[in-house]
C-alpha cells in the first residue's frame, strides 16, 4: 500500500536526508501529526514520481492530496498552514525577507558544494586549504547574523535556524575531512548548535555525526578518494 492515496499530512522522505530533517523539525515544531514514508532513491515510488515530476526528488509533503516540494518552500508551507503554533518566519515583512535571504545563503553556500561529499572531503592540498578558508568565511558571515542571538530568530527558534540546523550533524564531518576545529573556527555556531540540539524537534531528528561521517568516508571510497 506504499503507494496508496495519500490522507491528511505525509512525507515523501529518506530518514538521513538533510533537507527532509528541515520539514520533520518544522512539522515538530508546529505539532503537526503526519505519515512518514521512506522512499527508495534507486526505486522511487510512483506517487513520488507523480508528487514531484519536475525534480523527482524528495522531500515532498503531501497536504491532503497536494503536493508540495522543495524543503525551504515545503517549510513556508508548514508555518503558513500551521500559522497558530511557533512561527518560523516574522510578521514584519523587512524580517522575513531577512529571514530568506539567510536561508536561500545556506542553501548557496553551506550546502554546494560544501556538503558534498566530493568536495570539501575529496580536494588535496592548497585546493583543499583554499576551500576550507572560504568555507570557515562562510561559517563567519552565517556567525555575524547570528550575533548574540540565542538563535537565528532572535529568542525564537526560526526559519533560518530550521533551514541550518541538519548541517550541524556535518559539523564533525568538515573538521575531520578538511583538518580544523569547527569549536576555533565558528565557536558561537558550536553554541547555537548545541542550543538547538536542547529542542526535541531536532534532537529526534538529526543524524549521528559519526554516522555523517562513515557514510562520507564510504562515499569517499566509493569514488576513489583516499
Ligand atoms: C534538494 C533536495 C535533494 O537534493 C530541497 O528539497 O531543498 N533543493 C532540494 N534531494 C535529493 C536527496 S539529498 O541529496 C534527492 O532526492 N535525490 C534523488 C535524485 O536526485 O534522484
Amino acid at each position: 500500500m506504499a503507494d496508496a492515496e495519500p490522507k491528511g499530512v505525509v512525507l515523501l522522505d529518506v530518514l538521513k536526508n538533510t533537507f527532509g530533517q528541515r520539514c520533520r523539525i518544522a512539522l515538530a515544531e508546529k505539532g503537526v501529526e503526519y505519515e512518514f514514508r521512506e522512499e527508495n532513491l534507486r526505486d522511487k515510488s510512483p506517487l513520488l514520481l507523480k508528487s514531484n515530476p519536475v525534480h523527482k526528488r524528495i522531500p515532498v509533503l503531501i497536504h491532503d492530496g497536494k503536493p508540495v516540494c522543495e524543503s525551504p518552500i515545503i517549510v513556508q508551507y508548514i508555518d503558513e498552514a500551521w500559522p497558530h503554533r511557533a512561527p518560523l518566519l516574522p510578521a514584519d515583512p523587512y524580517a522575513r525577507a531577512q529571514a530568506r535571504f539567510w536561508a536561500d545563503f545556506v542553501d548557496k553556500k553551506v550546502r554546494p558544494p560544501y556538503a558534498d561529499a566530493s568536495h570539501l572531503c575529496k580536494l588535496k592540498g592548497e585546493e583543499q586549504a583554499a576551500a576550507k578558508e572560504e568555507f570557515i568565511g562562510i561559517l563567519k558571515l552565517l556567525e555575524g547574523e547570528l550575533g548574540d542571538k540565542k538563535y537565528f530568530g532572535g529568542d525564537a527558534f526560526g526559519f533560518v535556524d530550521v533551514a541550518l540546523v541538519p548541517f550541524v550533524s556535518w559539523f564533525y564531518t568538515y573538521e575531520t575531512c578538511a583538518g580544523f576545529s569547527m569549536e576555533e573556527a565558528a565557536p558561537k555556531l558550536v553554541a547555537w548548535g548545541k542550543r538547538c540540539m536542547e529542542r526535541e524537534s531536532v534532537a529526534k531528528t538529526l543524524s549521528d555525526p559519526q554516522m555523517v561521517y562513515e557514510f562520507v568516508d564510504r562515499l569517499k571510497k566509493r569514488i576513489g578518494v583516499e
